[in-house]
């Protein structure tokens, strides 16, 4: 991990408590989900968290995110409430998306986070229409468009990226290579194998590889891409280097992998490891870090309880906003 160098007290702090909050909510996630609180698909993240955090904590309120359905990370670093998130995984109507997104659908127009999408890549083309929209406001925020490694080998991948470099589009696409899609090796999938970064180069987007578990890498990197980005020069490409702890889904054995390589990659875990770095670099200290650990604990029981609590939408809502054609 690198120097945090460029980080504040407050930042260190914020970046801490953001990480420590989305592990220890997606932790309590799984456990819900085992009391049968929380039903359908539920992807965790857990291991992701540097990615999502580092690339919020340089965004802005009026630039758009939106990414995949492993997007509870995204959704709590993009400022919607835990209480909100955890009450839409519970299928209640004071959740985010009134209770009928769950899990893979969260939805926050207020915020800008723009979901939530179980279609592979699905929110590709949708990060090019909302770049459109800003374009011919002639506005200058932007759009953080999160996908993972099985997304590249999808039409809407390219069909995106040519588009957005030939338009120049204000995008940020932030591929999160977290080593499967599902239960299949990026290497397995893909013809060109590793550093995917370089496949931007065939639509003329500049592209960087970094380390997506070095929380302070991640921000700066898309502190870089967001000034070309809100100059009009088009989009850019990061390939952020991650890995995920947890199966695909609940329901994944991981039969795929030995857990000697997860274990190898818990190494990496982005939180511990900035902890430390910040602790050496005395720009938090133990005791600090102790009560944001307390803090971001008590927010998290108190989702729980605000869910639990929440009433289920009424049955007057089963046919609203509904799409019929
Ligand atoms: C178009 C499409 N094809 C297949 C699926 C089934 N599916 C759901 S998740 C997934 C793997 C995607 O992996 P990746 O993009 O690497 O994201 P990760 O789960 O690692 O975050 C697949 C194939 C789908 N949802 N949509």
């Amino acid at each position: 991990m690198k120097v945090a160098i460029n980080l504040d007290k407050a930042q260190v702090a914020e970046m801490y408590r953001q990480m420590a909050l989305i592990r220890l909510f997606e932790e309590q996630c799984a456990r819900q989900y085992q009391q049968g609180k929380i039903r359908g698909f539920l992807h965790l993240y857990i291991g992701q968290e540097a990615v999502a955090v580092g690339a919020m904590s340089v965004t802005r309120k009026d630039d758009y995110v939106i990414t995949s359905y492993r997007d509870h990370g995204h959704a709590i670093a993009k400022g919607i409430h835990p209480n909100a998130v955890m009450a839409e995984l519970f299928g209640k109507v004071t959740g985010c998306s009134g209770g009928k997104g769950g899990s893979m659908h969260l939805f926050d127009i207020e915020k800008r986070f723009m979901g939530g999408h179980a279609i592979v890549a699905g929110q590709m083309p949708l990060a090019c229409g909302l770049g459109l929209a800003i374009k011919r406001k002639k506005e200058d925020s932007a759009v953080l468009c999160f996908f993972g490694d099985g997304a590249v080998n999808e039409g809407y991948f390219h069909e995106s990226l040519n588009l957005a470099s030939l338009w120049k589009l204000p995008v940020i696409f932030f591929l999160e290579n977290n080593m499967y899609g599902m239960g299949t090796l990026v290497s397995r999938a893909r013809a060109a194998g590793k550093d995917i970064y370089l496949a931007a180069d065939a639509y003329n987007i500049p592209a960087a590889q970094i380390d997506g578990m070095d929380v302070a890498a991640v921000r700066e990197a898309t502190a870089e891409a967001l000034k070309r980005v809100r100059t009009g020069d088009g989009p850019v490409f990061i390939e952020a280097m991650t890995y995920r702890f947890r199966g695909h889904s609940m329901s994944d054995a991981s039969y795929y992998r030995e857990s000697s390589e997860v274990e190898r990659e818990q190494v990496r875990d982005p939180i511990p490891a900035f902890k430390k770095l910040a602790v050496t670099e005395g720009l938090i200290s133990e005791k600090e870090l102790a009560q944001i650990d307390k803090e971001v604990e008590a927010a998290v029981t108190e989702s729980i309880k605000f869910a639990n609590e929440s009433p289920n939408p009424p049955m007057e809502a089963l046919f609203e906003h509904i799409i019929a054609s």
